[in-house]
């Protein structure tokens, strides 16, 4: 066979860059940006174009495994299916439905068809219990998005191309690609407002890559809520509000002026290190690009992600940064926050997957995901219908989630079924009965990440479909396919609809024969979505849009005082009680609590460009380092008394880890970073990420309810105070 070029696009973070992949003989030769996708147009990053180890490993997962003992054994797909199913149907009858339990990672958001599926199994089984790595990063903003607008899939985005001034709180795009925002190409558009004589703000505790595309304010981790407060307020308080779209489309300004009122630039001060004059000039500077009239219309904008949302108050700082999003006029309007639309609304789709409160702690599942730091306890507490079964897809929670001095590891170990279906055995999979391969994403056909095309939070709407790249090793099999042989062993009937499901488990006991081979597969059933949102169907796209479809811009306008809001009185919420009554019955604690601490040392975490969380912590190609290092400024390293390279012990009232330092004038004081998703020792079936295995920060991150947000049922991951020693050599 000879060399073929195929392009696709990339499905390792949301960014989703556009490839050009050569292949040969059912092998990548090597993978480059593609330059003519109409978005990415010839950026990737390394984690892109070295793949191929990945994608090649000797290590990948290539049949279902059963552990005996400390061995493995490679099992069929019918024993495999049969014994899970037996297994979970002796639990189920034993402690009821809610002992089975589901876990989703990071990786599973990108692909399109197993949600569908797995949702549909664990509804028809009667389990509450799905937890994801979404309580490690974006619910709070789904909760939020729910109680203003009145879904978890009203999400807003900046207008960054005709936005003249913008406001980054707790993202470094240039490394991770972003999230629940798709921005190609972040860096150079970020930059485009400053040379448009606009401005761009990053606020974060360490000086990010991104910040090269603006200017960059060091703010104590863990204190955005006191800004946030103190901007609506200034801004309030100047009268820099539009109070004509007020009241004409909100709901609770009142409410909102009461809310914040005591949040002077001053008190805000005191605790995030931000200058009370410095504040003053943002808000006039936002304001200022926010008046209408002028040439251009341009707008501003605020945005925020997983450092702020990974705090203590992750859900009053979104609802804040929205308000002000809203009362100053830039909602739904050309160079603000802009709504898009996706292939499906989404809204409607997750209708029955929104907000449940039926956990005893009165902790909230969000968008149908209970909080990951329950896990722990909802395993070794001793209620009937605690869980001691699970599934666990596209995850390593054992190094992602907070997992207080291993913890989650004693109570993974305690369980009496546990699955991994991934693509590799690890550190999960260690510790599990069965693992099940799992297709890469070159293997599948599909539409990019379900939020980019469904909830259309995207700078630049477009649509693009890519075929398999590669044939998936005869013996791998998608998600979607392992929960409808799943349900057929159980007996479960998928979507309430049993000719539905009966027909899904028939195509499932077949599509993977020599003959059903030729059933249509799942590209059939992307044909059917593309074209029912009326768009091209697979082959048009094929042949005609293989490096993306440019969709008419989104110039606003098209969200306000329409159906699109779907709260009760179809307006939006500027003060949803349930999150003033947060904000106003912890803001006090909170702030007493900041200055009581102020001269101690936080810990926030680190992306890192060679690394996707811990996904691809085993390709050489990107791995070289054998460890993660505690990232601290040099005025801290001094009274600590380090240097470069030598190790510290990291103390918190949750745990202990020992690492090494690195001093970087790129902290902010009082602050030390260390790169989450390390800590690899125990990953049997990541023998390279076991020789280079750092260390596992969320040792020190807590769990149970006083570690989680209430509103949304976060992990508080970020802004952890920690005490660090140097180690003291014997002798
Ligand atoms: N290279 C790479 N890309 C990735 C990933 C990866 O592991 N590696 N992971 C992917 C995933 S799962 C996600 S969710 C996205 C996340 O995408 P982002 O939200 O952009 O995540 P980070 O790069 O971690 O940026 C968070 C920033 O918050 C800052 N920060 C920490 N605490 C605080 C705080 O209290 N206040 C403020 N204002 N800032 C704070 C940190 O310094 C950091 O720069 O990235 C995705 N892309
Ligand atoms: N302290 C701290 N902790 C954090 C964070 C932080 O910022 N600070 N970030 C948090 C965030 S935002 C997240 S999302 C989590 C990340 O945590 P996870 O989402 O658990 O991410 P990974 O550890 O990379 O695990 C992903 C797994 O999916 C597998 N995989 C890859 N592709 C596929 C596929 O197509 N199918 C299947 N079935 N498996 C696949 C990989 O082999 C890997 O084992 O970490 C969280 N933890
Ligand atoms: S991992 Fe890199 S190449 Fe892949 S989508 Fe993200 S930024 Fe693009
Ligand atoms: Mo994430």
């Amino acid at each position: 066979m000879s060399l073929e070029t195929k392009i696709t696009f990339c499905r390792i973070c949301e960014a989703t860059c556009g490839l050009e992949v050569d292949v040969e003989q059912g092998r990548v030769v090597d993978i480059r940006p593609d330059k003519k996708h109409v978005v990415s147009r010839g950026y990737a990053c390394v984690k892109g174009t070295r793949w191929k180890a990945t994608q090649h490993s000797p290590d990948r997962l290539l049949h279902p495994m059963k552990r005996r003992g400390e061995a493995w054994e490679e099992i069929s797909w019918d024993q495999a299916i049969r014994e899970i199913g037996a297994k979970i149907r002796a639990l189920i009858a034993k402690h009821g439905p809610n002992t089975l339990a589901h876990f989703v990672g990071s990786a599973g958001g990108a692909i399109l068809m197993s949600p569908m599926f797995r949702v549909a199994l664990y509804e028809a089984l009667g389990t509450r219990r799905m937890y994801g790595t979404g309580t490690c990063d974006t619910m709070n903003k789904f909760r939020v998005n729910g109680e203003m607008y009145g879904s978890a899939m009203r999400l807003m985005y900046p207008d960054v191309d005709n936005a003249s001034f913008m406001m980054v709180l707790g993202a470094n795009p240039a490394v991770s690609g972003n999230t629940l925002y798709h921005l190609p190409r972040s860096q150079e558009r970020l930059a485009a407002i400053v040379k448009g004589g606009g401005r761009v703000v990053f606020v974060n505790p360490r000086r990010i890559e991104t910040a090269a595309a603006g200017e960059h304010l060091f703010i104590r981790p863990d204190t955005d809520v006191f800004f946030l407060a103190a901007f609506a307020n200034e801004l309030i308080h100047k009268g820099h509000v539009d109070r004509e779209r007020v009241d004409q489309y909100m709901l609770g300004f009142e409410k909102l002026c009461n809310a914040v009122k005591t949040w002077t630039p001053e008190r805000q001060a005191e605790v995030t290190g931000i200058p009370a004059e410095t504040l003053r000039n943002l808000v006039r500077a936002h304001s200022q690009a926010s008046a209408r009239g002028g040439p251009g219309q341009r707008g501003a904008a605020l945005y925020m992600a997983t450092g702020v949302n990974q705090g203590r108050s992750g859900s009053p700082c979104f609802w804040l940064l929205e308000a002000i999003n809203a009362i100053s006029g830039n909602l739904d309007r050309h160079g603000g926050t802009l709504l898009g639309s996706g292939l499906v609304d989404m809204a409607e789709a997750m209708g029955e997957l929104g907000l449940r409160f039926d956990r005893e702690d009165g902790l909230p599942t969000v968008s149908g995901i209970q909080p990951s730091g329950m896990l722990a306890d909802d395993i070794l507490g001793d209620a009937p219908d605690r869980v001691t079964a699970m599934i666990v897809e596209a995850s390593n929670p054992l190094l992602a989630c907070s997992n207080p001095n291993g913890r989650l590891d004693e109570a993974f170990e305690s369980l009496e079924l546990l699955v991994s279906i991934d693509i590799f055995r690890n550190e999960v999979g260690s510790l599990a009965h069965y693992v099940l391969p799992a297709q890469t994403w070159m293997e599948r056909p599909e539409i990019p990440y379900a939020l980019q095309s469904f909830a259309g939070a995207c700078a630049t709407p477009y649509l693009i479909y890519a075929d398999p790249v590669l044939e998936a090793p005869p013996d791998v099999r998608p998600e979607w396919w392992i929960y409808v042989r799943l349900a057929d062993a159980l007996g479960a009937t998928l979507f309430d609809r049993k000719p539905l499901s009966f027909a899904a488990k028939i195509y499932a006991r077949f599509c993977f024969t020599k003959l059903g081979r030729l059933l249509p597969g799942p590209e059939k059933f992307l044909d059917g979505m593309l074209k029912n949102a009326k768009m091209p169907g697979i082959k048009e796209m094929n042949e005609k849009h293989r490096h993306g479809l440019l969709l008419p811009p989104n110039d606003g306008g098209n969200f306000l005082g329409t159906e699109r809001v779907l709260t009760k009185h179809k307006k939006v919420d500027l003060a949803p009680s349930p999150v003033v009554e947060a904000f106003s019955g912890s803001v006090e604690d909170l702030y007493r609590d900041e200055v009581a601490n102020r001269d101690r040392l936080k810990l926030i975490g680190l992306r890192q460009i060679k690394r996707m969380n811990s996904a691809s912590s085993n390709n050489e190609a990107l791995v070289q380092e054998t460890t993660n290092f505690a990232y601290l400024n040099p005025e801290d390293a001094e009274r600590i008394g380090v240097t470069n390279g030598e190790p510290v012990d990291v103390r918190s009232r949750h745990g202990r880890i020992r690492i090494p330092v690195r001093i970087s004038d790129e902290m902010m004081p009082r602050t030390v970073a260390i790169p989450q998703c390390w800590g690899h020792a125990g990953a049997e079936g990541l023998p390279h990420a076991a020789a280079h295995p750092g260390v596992n920060s969320n040792l020190l991150a807590g769990d149970g309810p006083e570690n989680i947000e209430r509103l949304s049922g976060m992990s508080h991951l970020s802004g952890i105070l920690i005490d660090i020693e140097r180690v003291r050599t014997i002798g």
